[in-house]
């Protein structure tokens, strides 16, 4: 199979799950500006929707959208946990973590990378992640990981997204729990070895 990727964007999630179910992946570097793969050729052939991540499957097949891409990764090996088994409710609690996650904080930090929206939209996306983050914060209080002590997909998502904050001087400081929570996840060593293999430890 064959990751494509940019480094530390939402496409980390999906790598971070193949390296924690154990899959040889080959990955292949896109640069999003260009919208050019490391070998020079052009990354709207792989995914015309024109993002990452995309996964080309050994079959031959592309899979886009990271929340499928990740379930598909996790569901080859079912032993690590990583995605509880179809049509239990487990399931069904990871896909509302999931879309939660891609929709309301993944998605939450679209104005901020865009260069073009003026500080006051901005300003109103860092409010209304602040107020999701404020719930995180509380649902992780007494939670090693979302889902409880198993480490899942919705964890190398989550940690994917708020590993952002950084970039656009969004404060993690009220959020102990959250904080907590990404150092726990950041110091699996599945997770260094995905961030090293992208170049971002
Ligand atoms: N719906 C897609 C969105 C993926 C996405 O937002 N990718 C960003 C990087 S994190 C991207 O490639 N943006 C470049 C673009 O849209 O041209 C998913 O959830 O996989």
């Amino acid at each position: 199979m064959k990751l494509y990727y940019t480094p530390g964007a939402c496409s980390l999630a999906s790598h971070i799950v193949a390296v924690e179910a154990g899959l040889p992946l080959h990955l292949s570097k896109v640069d999003l500006k260009e919208h050019k793969c490391e070998d020079g050729s052009d990354f709207n052939a792989v995914n015309p929707k024109g993002y990452i991540p995309a996964l080309v499957l050994d079959n031959g097949e592309t899979l886009t959208e990271g929340v499928a891409i990740m379930q598909y990764l996790a569901d080859q090996s079912p032993a690590s946990g990583l995605a509880p088994a179809v049509g239990t409710m487990a399931r069904y609690r990871l896909q509302e973590w999931l879309t939660f996650i891609s929709s309301e904080v993944h998605k939450g930090f679209g104005p901020l990378w865009n260069p073009t929206i003026p500080e006051e939209v901005k300003q109103g996306a860092r409010d209304r992640l602040a107020r999701r983050f404020t719930w995180l914060d509380q649902e992780l209080a007494a939670r090693t990981y979302l889902m409880g002590d198993t480490f899942t997909a919705a964890d190398s998502y989550l940690f994917t997204v708020v590993n952002w904050c950084g970039f656009h001087n969004v404060d993690l400081a009220p959020y102990a729990n959250l904080r907590a929570y990404m150092d726990r996840v950041r110091g699996r060593a599945k997770v260094q070895q995905a961030m090293k293999e992208e170049g971002l430890v």
